[in-house]
């Protein structure tokens, strides 16, 4: 771990355009970067966050195809949307850049150019999968099948998202494309590889045994299998028709593989961010002195642990990044965010349902962020998080102090009096939290660092439930001075501190306190934040309720959602074969009514039913107990097959079959027939 380093090169990853920005890529990755970034950027340190689009890939192709669109547009629109994304919540990248950039294209090549003449590379012909139909050969998520690994079947061709294993399409086992869903064959196809297994030992030094107490125990234990694994060669190549040429002859018509050159996209943006800024890049990513971090979700930690490191390895100029704090899956509702199937919070929607809420968003994600496990993000939780904690415990904090100071001091800072023991301990207490938030930041324990913030309006609150000013006022105004001084330096520096967390509160912070909340060293150096005779602004709710019909809503869009999602899988049986008019005439269905029920002992499946048929009231056995009670289907209208040959069930003989089919969600329901006005007995032709 580098001590003191003069820069930071703090990268995000880049989002593949292949769809909008959700809550999980929020909390994940651009939330806790974005903190990071803030917090050093206040410590006055020189910094450069850097992302951008990943613009490359199958994925792309793959949204081209289902759209219906070029590459190109595809990449252009979602480019746009997650740009403004980024912006509305207030991550303060350096740079957002694209890999579709012309400097990116540029720097891409160079990288593989000088790996290329360095013989960093096996160049091999070997067999590749091949979709005969669509006339294409099939790699990473043009193909899926079963992962060897871990037996997930709905592995990629490069990566399986459940175990984080890399793989071959090769390896898969039962491979399908996922073009044509047709079964591949194998072709011959000349590629690239880059010889992981040459830098096994210069990975199980750097990481194994140089990161083994600063990098998460989450990544570290991921690369130690990896690399305990074995390493192989790894084809850096595509054919493919989407991506960046491989710019060495006999390559014509292949493309680099797209977590070869999306890395190299830290290093593009930074470029492009130096060249705007009037800056130097080269000391922010070969200074020794510069403290690379890359942010990223769980499934990226092979390719920023071992393939990015072992190419900026063989380039040989390049720093190393010296953490990777890789979070882990953040679920919604219980289920796996998913773009394909739409299950997922996207954040342009979210702005449209809660604007001026990006603040609470960020809170309710960071409090509940997946740093060492996967977490799950509820509605409720998020609606408890802004009602019960930053509504209740933050915002009641600042409008106390701002209403009384105002409603005492016409808003004006009061001189103190003498400091009681309480004051001084308050105050000293206040001046250990920059400390103390700084260190989880510095740790990447984002959400312990946010706990500790809210201790700070904790404190407030107690000090000035404990104090109670307005009662003290009539009997002791003097005091109530004093009391008031304290309360106001504990608000000041809830405001400054919050500004890494929660930048858009800062901003009306600054405006209620009109302050400019920026001297974070402040808030542990200096005993006196605000000055006597200061005069402040007036309340503003810092954070409004949220009501319960404002979540119902979001609950309701879920549901809303799982529903579609149902139709869409609804498989439909294929149809029987031909029946004659005679074979239908023989079967005699008939309106009928349920009268009694009741279970069948020691079978979970069956219910004994009494049915009246209109011809008679005869016993039917049916297999429906475990979808309902007896009591439910006393008095149902039912279609009965009458003459079903009488068989016995359990030593009850069965006169008859009730109609039943599935409704959409797989529930079993009664064939009911509209039968108001038609009598039991009444013949179905
Ligand atoms: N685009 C993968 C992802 O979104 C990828 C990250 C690239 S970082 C260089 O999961
Ligand atoms: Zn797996």
């Amino acid at each position: 771990m580098i001590e003191n380093p003069k820069r930071y090169t703090i990268t995000a990853a880049l989002p593949y355009t292949n769809g909008p920005i959700h809550i999980g890529h929020l909390a994940g990755v651009y939330v806790p970067s974005d903190i990071y970034a803030r917090y050093l950027r206040l410590q006055g340190k020189d910094v450069a966050f850097i992302c951008g689009s990943d613009e490359h890939g199958v994925a792309i192709s793959m949204k081209a195809k289902k759209e219906g669109i070029t590459p190109q547009e595809v990449i252009d629109k979602y480019d746009g949307i997650i740009r403004k994304s980024f912006a509305d919540f207030g991550i303060s990248f350096d740079n957002y850049s694209r890999t579709s950039a012309k400097i990116h294209h540029e720097t891409a090549s160079a990288f593989f150019r000088k790996l290329y003449e360095n013989g960093d590379f096996i160049e091999e012909v070997t067999e590749q999968l091949f979709d005969e139909q669509a006339q294409q050969f099939l790699a990473d998520r043009f193909v899926m099948g079963t992962c060897p690994k871990c037996g997930n079947e709905e592995a990629y061709g490069d990566q399986c998202e459940k175990c984080g294993s890399t793989l071959n399409a090769t390896d898969l086992i039962n491979p399908k494309s996922t073009i044509t869903g047709t079964t591949p064959v194998k072709k011959e196809t000349k590629h690239w590889f880059l010889p992981l297994n040459r830098y096994e030992a210069f990975l199980r030094e750097w990481i194994l045994e140089g990161h083994k107490n600063d990098w998460k125990p989450n990544v570290y234990g991921q690369v130690k299998s990896w690399v305990d694994g074995g390493l192989e060669p790894r084809a850096v190549t595509r054919d493919l028709d989407w991506g960046i040429d491989v710019p060495v002859e006999g390559a014509e018509g292949k493309k680099l593989y797209v977590w070869f050159d999306a890395p190299i996209g830290y290093i593009s943006s930074t470029k492009e961010w130096a060249a705007r800024e009037g800056k130097d890049w080269e000391p922010y990513w070969k200074d020794a002195d510069t403290k690379l971090v890359h942010f990223i979700g769980k499934d990226n930690i092979v390719f920023h642990c071992i393939i990015f490191p072992a190419m900026l390895k063989a380039e040989g100029s390049f720093i190393l990044p010296d953490n990777v704090p890789a979070n882990e899956f953040l679920n919604l509702e219980g289920n796996k965010l998913s773009t394909s199937k739409n299950w997922a919070v996207w954040l342009h929607e979210y702005l449209i349902d809660f604007p001026d809420k990006q603040d609470v968003l960020r809170y309710a994600l960071t409090a509940n962020a997946p740093e060492t496990k996967d977490n799950d993000f509820t509605w409720k939780d998020f609606q408890a998080r802004n009602n019960n904690e930053l509504a209740a415990i933050y915002g009641n904090f600042i409008n106390r102090v701002v209403v009384l100071t105002n409603k005492y001091y016409d808003g004006i800072v009061p001189q103190p009096n003498e400091f009681s023991e309480v004051d001084e301990q308050t105050l000293a207490e206040l001046k250990a939290y920059p400390a103390v938030i700084a260190s989880s930041i510095e740790r990447y324990r984002f959400r312990e660092a946010l706990g500790e913030l809210m201790n700070v309006a904790r404190l407030g609150n107690k000090y000035l439930a404990d104090e109670e000013p307005w009662k003290m006022v009539k009997t002791d105004p003097e005091r109530v001075k004093t009391q008031m001084y304290v309360a106001l330096q504990i608000a000041t520096a809830l405001g400054i501190l919050s500004e890494p967390f929660l930048p858009f509160t800062t901003k009306k912070m600054i405006t209620i306190l009109k302050n400019d909340l920026i001297s974070w060293e402040k808030v542990s150096k200096s005993s006196e934040l605000v000055q006597p005779g200061h005069k402040i602004g007036q309340a503003e709710i810092l954070f409004a309720q949220i009501e319960d019909a404002e979540i119902q809503k979001q609950i309701d869009k879920l549901e809303a959602t799982k529903t579609a999602n149902k139709m869409e899988n609804k498989t439909v049986e294929p149809q029987k074969e031909t029946a004659t008019f005679e074979d239908f005439s023989k079967l005699d269905l008939r309106v009928g009514t349920i009268l009694e029920a009741e279970k069948m002992p020691k079978a979970n499946k069956l219910l004994v039913l009494k049915v009246d048929t209109g011809i008679d009231v005869r016993t039917i056995v049916s297999g429906i107990a475990e979808h309902f009670s007896p009591e439910e289907v006393v008095g149902k209208r039912v279609t009965v097959l009458v003459n079903l040959a009488p068989r016995a069930l359990r030593g009850v003989e069965s006169q008859g079959m009730i109609l039943m089919t599935n409704n959409a969600e797989g529930k079993l329901v009664f064939v009911n027939p509209d039968a108001d006005g038609v009598d039991n007995g009444a013949l179905i032709s």
